[in-house]
């Protein structure tokens, strides 16, 4: 029976599964090169770890590994249902969370190797997780998209880590008890990006679509679909560096402004950003929480043991 240990957390309500043991030998190369193994060789491994009938459609994984970039702490591959992540902002919050339950690492900075590049981390006194994400920015701003059903909607194509459409407002309120609407929405948005031929920088996806309205109790509150059709629980943190980017280009958010981004359950992430040459370096606020430890068993005579195909 193949074993799998686990550590899981949530960010503001979004799981996170950090495999710690048992995991697939990837060798000591790149972290990018080693997601690409993953890919090719041991994609078992993701689709058993996240996907039902042990995860589900919600679950981000992340594959703990040693890094290669020098003065990291650790590495993390991150991945869900349907793929891989180049960078995950609350995946990282709970990585780091989940470090500090390890006894790994204490308050303090903490450099982290991910396939697109390093990130550096600080764990505060009472917990929360400052991450200084990959450098963001506004690749086009106004881009009219047409919608089946919908019409034409207009948003910005941005990168925070992952690519994402941003959209102002939106077919219903963001609220909890419009999520089907919500789903549908963003659903006809990323099916019209791909039927559009409309990606980013060098004919990438846009693989994640982020809708945005008013809050009570931030600056905005925002609905972030990801690639493998689920929503984001907590505000996004890839989808919150993205945001920063376009109101920095907006001139709407000084360079260090606090910017306060609900997510569509009430979580909180606080973002802001320092001027890279074109680009933003954005820093990602948020709390993740231990949920739990464990052992995943694989039975070679399980049909599913390896997850339901997709
Ligand atoms: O927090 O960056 C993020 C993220 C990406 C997908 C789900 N969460």
């Amino acid at each position: 029976m193949k074993k799998i240990s686990i550590i899981d957390s949530h960010t503001g309500g979004e799981p996170t599964r950090l495999i710690v043991g048992g995991g697939p030998d990837l060798g000591t190369g790149p972290l990018a090169e080693r997601l690409a193994l993953m890919r090719e060789q041991h994609d078992h491994i993701r689709t058993g770890t996240v996907c039902e009938p042990r995860g589900s459609d919600v679950l981000v994984g992340a594959l703990l590994c040693e890094p290669h970039a020098e003065d990291c702490v650790a590495g993390a591959i991150f991945f869900n249902n349907v793929g891989y992540l180049g960078m995950c902002g609350h995946g990282t919050i709970g990585l780091v969370a989940s470090l500090a339950h390890m006894g790994r690492i204490t308050v303090g900075r903490h450099r982290i190797d991910t396939p697109v590049g390093v990130v550096t981390a600080e764990l505060h006194a009472d917990g929360a997780v400052s991450v200084d994400n990959v450098a963001s920015y506004r690749l086009r701003k106004g881009v009219a998209l047409e919608v089946e059903g919908y019409g034409s909607v207009t948003g910005d194509i941005a990168w925070g880590g992952n690519w994402f459409f941003l959209v102002d407002g939106g077919a219903a309120d963001i609220a909890p008890s419009n999520i089907p609407a919500l789903m549908q929405f963003s659903e006809k948005i990323m099916d019209s990006l791909r039927d559009q031929g409309i990606t980013g920088s060098g004919g990438a996806p846009i693989d994640h679509v982020e809708l945005f309205s008013s809050s009570n109790a931030a600056d905005s509150r925002n609905f972030v679909l990801c690639p493998g059709k689920a929503y984001d629980r907590s505000p996004c943190g890839t989808g919150t560096s993205a945001k920063l980017a376009c109101l920095a280009a907006d001139g709407k958010l000084a360079e260090g402004a606090v910017w306060r981004q609900e997510s569509i359950i009430g979580s909180v992430f606080e973002g802001s950003y320092r001027r890279e040459a074109e680009r933003i370096a954005p820093t990602i606020r948020g709390s993740a929480w231990i949920s739990g430890e464990a052992t995943l068993l694989f039975d070679d005579n399980d049909p599913f043991a390896w997850g339901i195909p997709q």
